[in-house]
This record gives structure tokens, C-alpha cells and sequence, in this order.
């Protein structure tokens, strides 16, 4: 297995409409990403991973893309962003940008000539059909939308807004490989590329099973993983990956490990490594993932570890549990009350011990967490409106209060509720409105308090970061399951020749015993006050051995 800087290094992604405001206009923008850089450096992440700040209308806060050549006004301009990125690698930190390349928004000059006549040149840059078949858009709907100018319909995968690509075209290709470049000769670092499983849709476009509970047909098995899937990648690679040196990470939901290691394995010249999402889908119910379910933890463990021992023989393996399409981990896997900091710390070490890239989602480094949903209105996001409008005002299939309930367990606003940087008013994000209401426990869960603080949550994570970098161990090492079955304990070893950790770490609100001796000392522990085979509420610790 080779080494590689990616292998090695921890990413911080920024949702930059939430993450700070520099001009009072309630939204986040990049000059407020340039005054928080060197936050950023002391807690020692390597990479940034920007949520996209190209121009859009936002209808699905930038995965909607007007032009991938210019910089989302609310956000700054080019200049902003160039200043960005030199600001930023001054500061040992590389960019890398979501690419979001399976759809454009319907606002793209591209699509406004598709469906200006059949026999434009920009006609066949999407994908249109005299007749829709039965799938269903993500967002809810049809996948269809009706034209009346064209008296065609064209495919949108997500929202109405957002028309999907068509692929097939040699032209489309080109033109999306022409921009990646522009931004390569930027000097960017790499790219996180937007549900790129679903770019090679199967040509027959037929019907597709309705699942239980749902109106329309599942498409998956027809956008996801393609026919064309690895050959577009491997142009793309060709054509633009293989002439950098760049982190590359696809978003891939739906795939099964097998078809994975196909974009990931180091031969095949495709991506660097994926986003899986076996570990997120546990806790869904009858109407996706709309539900009160909470992850079991050993499917959560065989989730993860199928992945992490998928990947042990070429490919790699990237570390989450939270992103901006995610509710906060703290409250959704750990404990948000009474046990918020040790449990915020628990999730901490036992994600970043693992074998793979490890991703900090803005706030997660603070342990912020989910917020209360009291009314439709508070909500920003697309799938959470769209969600609510057909399960409670079209099929009554929830209340509100039982929606609402939903959204604050499972939505993606969630995860979008504006960066605490401090207990001034709105959180120190803005002086003016925010876009979307700021938590209320700013007051108590912000930046400014745990900074300095050396127990924080913040400074947790800081240290598990400096001691990534320390020891090839906990990027290289292979990595086993331990007590498997426990529903509490969450135990591994890492192995790497004669080194070895072991992480015991208590996923519960009850205190765990197990019997095993760890070899070597303590590394690290959320909790100094160890007793051998016994571990407190969310009490983690870590065992090194040379
Ligand atoms: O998400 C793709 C994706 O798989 C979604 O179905 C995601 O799982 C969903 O948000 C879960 O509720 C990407 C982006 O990360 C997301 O923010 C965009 O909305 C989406 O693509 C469309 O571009
Ligand atoms: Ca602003």
C-alpha cells in the first residue's frame, strides 16, 4: 500500500453560507472564511473542503450552479476567493472545491439554450424525453418536469430546479473537464465531487419498482453506478486528474462496497477515495428517513467496518459522521444533554482512530447540536419543505408536531444553523439577520469559550489531530473489530508492524465493564480518570504499544 499526503491528512469542510458573515448581511461569505483561517490552523486540520460558492440562485444552497465560473454574489467575488486560497495555503491549508457535475441549475446559460428548440446545439447538453417514465426526484415529485415551450420533459434527479446532465454528450464532457481545469490552474487542490455515482444513467430509462410507502418509482438502480460510470471517470482522470497533484473524494450514495473499490482502487486511475453512506442510512423508518429511529450500534459497527476492511487491500476509506446533508452526530449517535462534552469526545476518538481520511464538519469541533424545529417556517431546506408538504399537507401521514419532530432529529437544517463562534448576540455570525436561526445554546456551546479552554471539545479534537499526524499507526494501520456484538462498546485495535492501539470507547449513558487488558500506555482519554475494565458513560480511552 502506498502513502500518500491525502492518506494523511484531516479535512474541514465549511458550509460557507453558515459559517461566518462579514458584511452583515446575514449570509456567510468568504472574507468571513479569510478572518476565521487562523482558527482553522491551530486546530490543525490540513485541507478545506468548501460546500460550493459558485453563482446560484440557491434553491438548493449552491448545488444548483448558474455558473461555474464565477463566485456566488452573497458569498464575495473572484477576487475574494482568490485571496481565499492564497490566504489559506499561507496558512498551510489547501482548498478543495465541490464539484458539482451531474446537474446544473435550470438558470445555467447551458440549459436555457437546451430548452430554447429541439435542434439547439445546447439541446441534447441535458437529458430530455418526449414521455416521462414513473421515478422519483430525491426532493419528492416526479423526476420529470414538463416543458411547454419543447413539449418535452427533462430529467432532474434532485429538485425542479436542478436538471441533470447528460453524460452521454462527448461536448458536456469536455466543457465540465475545460472548467475543472480552470479552477487546477487556479492552483486548488483537489475536488469533492457531487453524487458523481449517479453521472452514467442507463439508457433504456425504463419504469422502476415503487417501493413501500413511496409514490413514484426508485430510480436508483438506474442513475446509480451506470454503464458508462468508470469510463467517464477514467476520461475525466485523463483529461484533468492525472495532469495535478490533488485530493479527489466522490460523493458515491448507493453503492455496495464491490462496485466502490472499482472508483477507488489505485490502478484504475479513477478517484482517491469515496463518501459511503451505510453508516448514515440505520436510521430511517417507513418514509426514508423521516423517522424517531436511532442507530443501533452494532449495525452502525458492521456498517463502518465493512467499508474499512473493504478498503485494507487498495482503495481508501473516508471518516465521517457528520456533514451539511447530516444531522449533528452529537445528538444523533451520542448524547446532546447532561452527557454532550464527554459524549461530543467519545464520537471524536473513535472516529479518528479509525483507518481512512477523517472529516470535521464546521461546529462538530465544538460539539454543536441539533436544534428544535418548533414550526415549518424555521426551515430553509428544500428536502425538508418539499418532505413536509407531501407527508403532512398532502397524505397526512404525520402531524406536524411529529414532522417538526422529524426534521429536528433527521433534517439536513440541522446541520446549517449558523457557526457559534461566540455568546454575543447571534452567535458572533452575523450582525445583521441570519439566514436561518442560530442554535439558542450558543450562550454555552461556542468557539470563544473552548479556544483557550484545554479540556474543550475543540481542544480534543485538536489533539487527536496532532497525534494523527504523529503516528503512521492511525492512518496506515490495519484496523479490527473488537466485543462486535456489544450494543454499548464500541473497541478496536489498530496493527501496524510491531505498534499496536487499542480503543475501548462507551457509546452509552450506562457504565460498561470488558474484560480484556489493553497492551502499552495511555494515549488518549476523554476522561483522566481511568479503572481498568471499566468504563464510564461515554468514557473512551486509547492504548499505545511499541
Ligand atoms: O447529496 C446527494 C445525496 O445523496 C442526497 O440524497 C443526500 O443524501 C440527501 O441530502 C440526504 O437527505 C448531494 C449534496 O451533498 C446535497 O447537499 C445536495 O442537495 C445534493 O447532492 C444535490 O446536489
Ligand atoms: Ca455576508
Amino acid at each position: 500500500m502506498n502513502k500518500a499526503w491525502w492518506k494523511e491528512a484531516v479535512v474541514y469542510q465549511i458550509y460557507p453560507r453558515s459559517f461566518n458573515d462579514s458584511n452583515g448581511d446575514g449570509i456567510g461569505d468568504l472574507q468571513g472564511i479569510i478572518s476565521r483561517l487562523d482558527y482553522l490552523e491551530n486546530l490543525g486540520v490540513d485541507v478545506i473542503w468548501l460546500s460550493p460558492v459558485y453563482a446560484s440562485p440557491n434553491e438548493d444552497n449552491g448545488y444548483d450552479i448558474s455558473d461555474y465560473y464565477a463566485i456566488m454574489s452573497d458569498f464575495g467575488t473572484m477576487r475574494d476567493f482568490d485571496e481565499l486560497l492564497q490566504k489559506a495555503h499561507e496558512h498551510h491549508l489547501k482548498i478543495v472545491m465541490d464539484l458539482v457535475a451531474n446537474h446544473t441549475s435550470d438558470e445555467h446559460q447551458w440549459f436555457i439554450d437546451s430548452r430554447k428548440s429541439k435542434d439547439n446545439p445546447y439541446h441534447d447538453y441535458y437529458i430530455w424525453r418526449d414521455q416521462p417514465n414513473n421515478w422519483g426526484s430525491v426532493f419528492g415529485g416526479s423526476a420529470w418536469q414538463y416543458d411547454e415551450n419543447l413539449n418535452q420533459y427533462y430529467l432532474h434527479n434532485f429538485a425542479i430546479k436542478q436538471p441533470d446532465l447528460n453524460w452521454e454528450n462527448k461536448a458536456v464532457r469536455d466543457d465540465l473537464y475545460k472548467m475543472m481545469r480552470y479552477w487546477c490552474d487556479k492552483g486548488i487542490d483537489g475536488f469533492r465531487m457531487d453524487v458523481i455515482s449517479m453521472i452514467s444513467k442507463d439508457q433504456r430509462y425504463p419504469d422502476a419498482p415503487v417501493p413501500e410507502g413511496a409514490v413514484y418509482g426508485d430510480p436508483t438502480p438506474y442513475t446509480v453506478d451506470g454503464p458508462r460510470i468508470h469510463e467517464f471517470l477514467q476520461e475525466m482522470n485523463r483529461e484533468v486528474l492525472s495532469r495535478y497533484d490533488l485530493f479527489t473524494v466522490g460523493e458515491t450514495p448507493g453503492l455496495s462496497v464491490e462496485r466502490a473499490l472499482k472508483y477507488v482502487q489505485e490502478d484504475r486511475h479513477e478517484l482517491e477515495m469515496v463518501f459511503t453512506f451505510d453508516h448514515v442510512s440505520l436510521d430511517g423508518g417507513d418514509y426514508g428517513k423521516w423517522s424517531q429511529k436511532r442507530t443501533d450500534l452494532v449495525e452502525l459497527k458492521k456498517a463502518i467496518m465493512k467499508w474499512v476492511k473493504g478498503c485494507e487491500n487498495g482503495g481508501w476509506n473516508s471518516l465521517y459522521l457528520d456533514n451539511h446533508d447530516q444531522p449533528r452526530a452529537v445528538s444523533r449517535f451520542g448524547d446532546d444533554g447532561e452527557y454532550r462534552e464527554m459524549s461530543a469526545k467519545c464520537l471524536a476518538l473513535t472516529l479518528h482512530l479509525m483507518r481512512g481520511t477523517p472529516y470535521v464538519y464546521q461546529g462538530e469541533e465544538l460539539g454543536m447540536t441539533n436544534y428544535h424545529f418548533t414550526s415549518i417556517e424555521e426551515c430553509r431546506d428544500i428536502e425538508e419543505i418539499n418532505a413536509y408538504k407531501d407527508l403532512v399537507t398532502d397524505r397526512h401521514i404525520y402531524s406536524d408536531q411529529e414532522m417538526l419532530e422529524n426534521i429536528s432529529s433527521k433534517g439536513r437544517d440541522n446541520a446549517r444553523t449558523p457557526m457559534q463562534w461566540d455568546d454575543s448576540q447571534n452567535a458572533g455570525f452575523t450582525t445583521g439577520t441570519p439566514w436561518i436561526n442560530v442554535n439558542p445554546n450558543y450562550k454555552t456551546i461556542n468557539a470563544a469559550a473552548q479556544v483557550n479552554e484545554p479540556n474543550s471539545i475543540y481542544n480534543f479534537y485538536k489533539q487527536l489531530i496532532a497525534l494523527r499526524h504523529a503516528h503512521d499507526i492511525i492512518v496506515y494501520g490495519e484496523m479490527d473489530l473488537l466485543y462486535e456484538d456489544a450494543h454499548d462498546l464500541f473497541a478496536y485495535t489498530r496493527s501496524y508492524n510491531d505498534e499496536k492501539i487499542t480503543v475501548l470507547a462507551n457509546w452509552s449513558d450506562h457504565e460498561v465493564t470488558y474484560d480484556l487488558t489493553p497492551e502499552g500506555d495511555l494515549l488518549i482519554t476523554n476522561d483522566e480518570d481511568v479503572t481498568p475494565h471499566t468504563l464510564k458513560p461515554y468514557q473512551a480511552v486509547a492504548y499505545y504499544k511499541k
